[in-house]
């Protein structure tokens, strides 16, 4: 193959509660979103019993797509898009998540949106949950702790597959469902899976245990679509930070083995219907009496992806120390700075080369295809007198990543179906709440304390991945 295929689906990603705002609208309910406040660089968001007076929630307003996405979907055409990936906020279609009927004015709401991507030929890339469960579902029943959750999550599923099957053929369940693996810290537990730990709680069981709900979850969505309309591709969706030894000592390289099991197993069960061998040895090891049953097991053995969504913005680096003899992943502590590589403002490191490697290794475990659903840089932008944004180090940044990822494609044989770059239009970071860690091609005049017009904006990385698309990636 010389290039891309022809039908490669070039577009951009963003996620429901980062840019629709309308936080209250169309009786949209309070989702985990809706509760974490504005953080910085290191500085955690706080996540809030409810929603309390006085306090900073930038995604309640966000960037008022909800309001705007007409114009906002008019510029994605203008830059040639194929696909758009979006999330259909849980709360918009069932409010507090345990209802039996769903929201008709979030049905719609989706509807018109979807009507106006297809309208400009924009296929819509749809997950189902993008950190952002209905925030009942914490208060009532613990988040994913129960396994009453599942049954909510299927009814919401089979109400949008139904719903919108003859618009959105491209569907993904939970976006980074293996970001809980950093489950010593509160964000990602929260945002994956509604857990609010307890003090002192031993909070490796209860990741996996709500791990293991979504998973027999997501099998049964997949089951459904299918049964639905067998059109319809469902995906997983993995945070794809591939893991270095730091050295070629050989407990460096063991231990970054051990930190790739420990944080990818989650694809080996969307993907092969089972758990890894080695994953049920540490839950013995350990001691993990988990709720996993028979019926749990058949599920997932039927529900098995059609593809692999995953997400790249940097690869880890990982070394075996003294006080880890069992070489033991705890990614809280286990990471080190790779020297070979340099960082983005947030201390992101930026490797291109891992991208290709990423995509290797996806495609060597399991032979499916392979959508990268997420890649940018989350980077400082200044607005020109003249109105102009020249982010040229976000089109660097893109351009190697996407040279790399040819490689991948046409060195190397890899079964690529399309790319989407992350925050194509400027909007609210999930890790920090912050407007000013910007990735889009389109600039959007919001500050972190909420001030702005809301007006859009090209930047100059707009023309740029115009160009890329109309030459199906030649143009770098
Ligand atoms: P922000 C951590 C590591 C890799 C991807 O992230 C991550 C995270 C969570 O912060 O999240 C994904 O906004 C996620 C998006 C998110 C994007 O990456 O923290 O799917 O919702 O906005 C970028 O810079």
């Amino acid at each position: 193959m010389s290039g891309f295929k022809r039908d490669f689906l070039w577009g951009g990603a963003v996620a429901a509660h980062q840019l629709e705002g309308g936080w209250k609208e169309g009786g949209k309910g309070v989702s985990v979103a809706d509760v974490m406040t504005a953080g910085a660089n290191g500085v955690p968001r706080e996540i809030t019993d409810g929603v309390l007076p006085g306090k900073n929630y930038p995604n309640h307003e966000a960037i008022d797509f909800y309001h705007r996405y007409k114009e906002d979907i008019r510029l994605f055409a203008e830059m040639g898009f194929k696909c758009f990936r979006t999330s259909i906020a849980w709360t918009r279609i069932f409010p507090l998540g345990d209802e039996s009927e769903p929201n008709e004015a979030g049905l719609r709401f989706y509807d018109d949106l979807f009507d106006e991507c297809l309208k400009y030929g924009i296929e819509p890339v749809i997950t189902l949950s993008h950190f952002e469960m209905p925030y009942h579902l914490v208060t009532e029943y613990g988040g994913w702790r129960s396994r009453k959750v599942i049954d909510f999550f299927v009814r919401f599923a089979k109400a949008v597959f139904s719903r919108y099957q003859h618009k959105v053929k491209y569907w993904m369940t939970f976006n980074e469902i293996n970001n809980q693996a950093n489950f010593h810290r509160d964000f990602a537990p929260f945002t994956n899976s509604g857990l609010r730990y307890r003090p002192g709680e031993d909070r490796e069981p209860v990741m996996f245990q709500a791990a293991h709900y979504e998973l027999v979850a997501s099998a049964l969505a997949v089951k459904a679509a299918r049964d639905i309309n067998p059109e319809l591709k469902i995906g997983c969706m993995i945070a794809m930070c591939p893991i270095y030894p730091l050295t070629c000592a050989p407990d460096d390289v063991m231990m970054a083995m051990n930190a790739m099991h420990r944080r990818y197993w989650f694809t080996d069960v969307h993907v092969r219907g089972k758990y890894p061998q080695h994953l049920l040895n540490y839950f013995a090891r350990r001691g993990f009496a988990l709720d996993i049953t028979d019926a749990d097991r058949a599920a997932l053995a039927e529900g098995c992806v059609d593809y692999i969504g995953f997400s790249y913005y940097m690869s880890f680096t990982t070394k075996a120390t003294d006080d880890n003899p069992g070489l033991d992943y705890d990614e809280s502590k286990s990471l080190v700075s790779n020297p070979y590589v340099k960082k983005s403002d947030w201390g992101w490191q930026i490797d291109p080369v891992g991208l290709r490697y990423s995509l290797n290794w996806f495609w060597d475990h399991y032979q499916l295809p392979l959508f990268i659903v997420e890649n940018g840089f989350g980077a400082i932008d200044v607005l020109e007198s003249d109105g102009s944004v020249n982010d040229q180090y976000r089109i660097d940044y893109l351009a190697a990543h996407i040279a790399e990822m040819k490689k991948a494609v046409v060195e190397d044989g890899v079964d690529l179906m399309g790319y989407t770059p992350w925050g194509c239009i400027d909007l609210v970071s999930a890790g920090t709440g912050e407007m000013k860690k910007r990735y889009g091609f389109i600039y959007v005049d919001k500050d972190n304390d909420g001030n702005g017009t809301l007006a859009r904006s090209r930047k100059r990385s707009f023309s740029w991945y115009q160009k890329v698309i109309s030459s199906n990636g030649e143009s770098l």
